[in-house]
């Protein structure tokens, strides 16, 4: 008997030292070098332009030590930015210092994407295929090679843990945690909208692939992404898309108006088949409100580029209509949605000339760990509270007549006021969604994703030197110990939703260090923010470029609602603010009270409005 254990334990010993194994397996290449295997034992690793030199690329240049020495930790610059209010309030109203602050926010954030484009899943090397073929979403790091003794390379066990087993062990919610961030059902049903347009996995071909060839901020949610389902869209009178009136106002039109496929279960009623951009927006009221919203920005800003230019035929109105819609979306997305989710004092800035005169590509493509990491499911509550109404899960999905019943006045209403879940820190999530956590674990290892602490080094990040460290606490950390049996094999997804959130915030640090790089570069990178575009006469002249330049989630919702506006924002309401709002929040928000609209705002109306945004 003792000689069969010391048979087995010098047979796994000499697997997991990675004998005859590809020695690239044990990610030997440190800060961003590349490795390379020169026959079955040996690597390279190439560290040109990486700033490290020596075999693992381990050793310093100059330059990069001094920068390394001076460089606070991510930690250190956000507990500045989310602190301090009185000196950002000054800062933010000194223009050079601001743009000089958000300019080293752009490039230094969008330096840690590779573009162009390297891998994908597919390939673990550089190739032509693998830049040009845009039906892949790209990888920041290779797949682990097949050919490894375990699945993140050397590290951990042989096989990974049940997925069921370790969603409902660490992911489940036993009861809501509220983001203490005050995130309003407001961002997440943006969230899931805006995203729905770049994050398109083709189900067919497998989770390496998209259906969404533009890879960023197009729109194809709002006019559909092929040219056929435009058509169907698309009125052909002054720029116009289709739409229908119900009781004075406007919605999209249906399905058998239009002919244009969407996703809807057999007991949808014809007259709540909703047909807009994204196929799948039926799914649930909050993305079909969104959707309504959108619809009649976009006719409301192809009146006024007809009043502006009486001469133009409906295609020209369309297409440049579009191109507002696009500014407007990344200024609300940097302005309102990216400046809550990152609860600094400091006031963000989506000014594309910030950009000029550096090094930096206008392209992007969506990466898988992009795509992955966006999976904040558990900003999701148990159940939505629409006016004086309970809606559970299985009564709100597919549910259009909730967007027709309380009208979008009364949903933006209701959805600012309820609070979105806590998306760091584990036990979380709702139950109705357990699927979606083990379809993103188990599309992870299909695709061969790295370790979270790989990821945590190629984001320029200390990797976690064990559970309790990535935690922040011991019972999870060491239920998770058993499982991986090595913090080194701990994978990504699973990692960034029990990673100890930062103090009072909804996400830990990885999510935002990684995050934050994709987002930038990916709005950013966007033609519309090229000197080539940058200019008034791409959005129609001044008016057009100027509702670009002025846009907010306020204004988007104000000026396509009749009557007074409600109260909306990304952020719960303070009770001082809103008497209604059902739970306050208790923290950091960032000196925003600008995004909460005031009471005096739902007194006026929208045509008071019209002239006075
Ligand atoms: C910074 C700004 C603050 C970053 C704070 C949080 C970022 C965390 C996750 C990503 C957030 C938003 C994603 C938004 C847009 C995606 C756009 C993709 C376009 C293709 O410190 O840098």
């Amino acid at each position: 008997m003792n000689k069969l254990i010391f048979f087995v334990a010098l047979l796994s010993a000499e697997i997991l030292s990675c004998e005859g194994a590809n020695p690239c397996c044990s990610m030997p290449c440190e800060n961003r070098g590349v490795c390379t295997s020169t026959g079955s034992k040996s690597y390279e690793c190439d560290c040109t332009r990486t700033g490290f030199y020596g075999e693992n690329c381990t050793t310093p240049e100059v330059l990069t030590w001094v920068k390394t020495k001076l460089k606070p930790t991510p930690n250190t610059v956000h507990y500045i930015l989310t602190h301090f209010k009185g000196f950002w309030n000054i800062l933010n109203n000194i223009p050079f210092l601001r743009d000089g602050i958000m300019r080293y926010v752009l490039t230094s954030r969008s330096h840690l994407i590779d573009s162009p484009p390297t891998y994908n899943s597919d390939y673990d090397y550089k190739n032509w295929e693998a830049y040009s073929n845009l039906s892949y979403y790209t990888r920041t790091l290779p797949p682990v090679p097949e050919d490894c003794p375990t699945p993140m390379g050397v590290a951990g066990k042989k096989a990974l843990p049940d997925v069921k087993l370790v969603v409902e062990k660490f992911l489940l919610r036993k009861k809501f945690i509220p983001d203490p961030q005050g995130t309003s059902l407001m961002f997440a049903f943006f969230a899931q909208h805006f995203t729905h347009q770049f994050f398109k996995t083709d189900v067919k071909r497998g989770p390496a692939f998209t259906s969404s060839l533009a890879h960023g901020v197009d729109l194809s949610h709002v006019y559909g992404d092929n040219m056929e389902r435009q058509r169907k869209l698309r009125l052909f009178e002054d720029g116009k898309m289709k739409f229908q009136m119900v009781d004075g106002e406007v919605y999209p039109p249906t399905v058998k108006e239009v002919q244009a496929d969407m996703h809807y279960p057999p007991h949808v009623a014809e007259e709540h088949r909703f047909a807009v951009g994204h196929e799948a927006f039926g799914l649930v009221p909050g993305l079909m409100m969104y959707a309504t919203i959108w619809l009649r920005e976009h006719n409301r800003v192809c009146d006024v580029l007809k009043r502006e230019h009486p001469d133009w035929d409906d295609e020209r109105l369309f297409q440049t209509t579009r191109l507002i819609l696009i500014g407007e979306t990344i200024k609300i997305v940097i302005e309102d949605y990216v400046q809550h989710l990152s609860g600094y004092h400091f006031k963000l800035k989506f000014d594309p000339e910030l950009l000029f005169n550096q090094r930096f590509q206008y392209q992007n493509r969506i990466s898988s760990e992009f795509n992955t990491l966006y999976h904040w499911h558990p900003l999701m509550p148990d159940a939505f509270h629409i006016q004086e109404q309970v809606y559970s899960y299985k009564q709100f999905l597919f549910n259009n007549s909730v967007v027709m019943n309380h009208g979008i006045h009364n949903l933006v209403e209701s959805f600012t006021k309820q609070i979105a879940g806590r998306v760091a820190g584990g036990h979380n999530l709702s139950p109705a969604l357990m699927m979606v956590a083990m379809k993103s674990i188990e599309h992870s290892r299909q695709m061969r994703f790295q370790s979270l602490n790989e990821y945590r080094k190629r984001f320029s990040l200390k990797p976690y030197t064990s559970f309790q460290d990535m935690t922040g606490e011991t019972e999870m950390a060491a239920e998770l110990e058993e499982l991986y049996g090595d913090i080194d094999a701990m994978e990504l997804y699973l990692g960034l939703l029990v990673e100890k959130p930062r103090p009072n915030a909804i996400f830990g640090e990885t999510m935002v260090e990684m995050g934050a790089p994709y987002s930038l570069k990916g709005l950013m990178g966007n033609p519309i923010c090229s000197p080539e575009y940058w200019m008034p006469s791409t959005f129609g002249g001044k008016v057009g470029f100027e509702i670009v330049n002025t846009a907010s989630l306020q204004k988007l919702v104000c000026l396509n609602l009749k009557g007074p506006c409600p109260v909306v924002s990304f952020h719960v309401p303070d009770v001082k603010d809103a008497g209604s709002a059902t739970i306050n929040s208790s923290t950091s928000h960032s000196g925003q009270s600008d995004l909460n609209p005031t009471v005096v705002l739902k007194e006026r109306t929208s045509e008071d409005r019209t002239s006075e945004l």
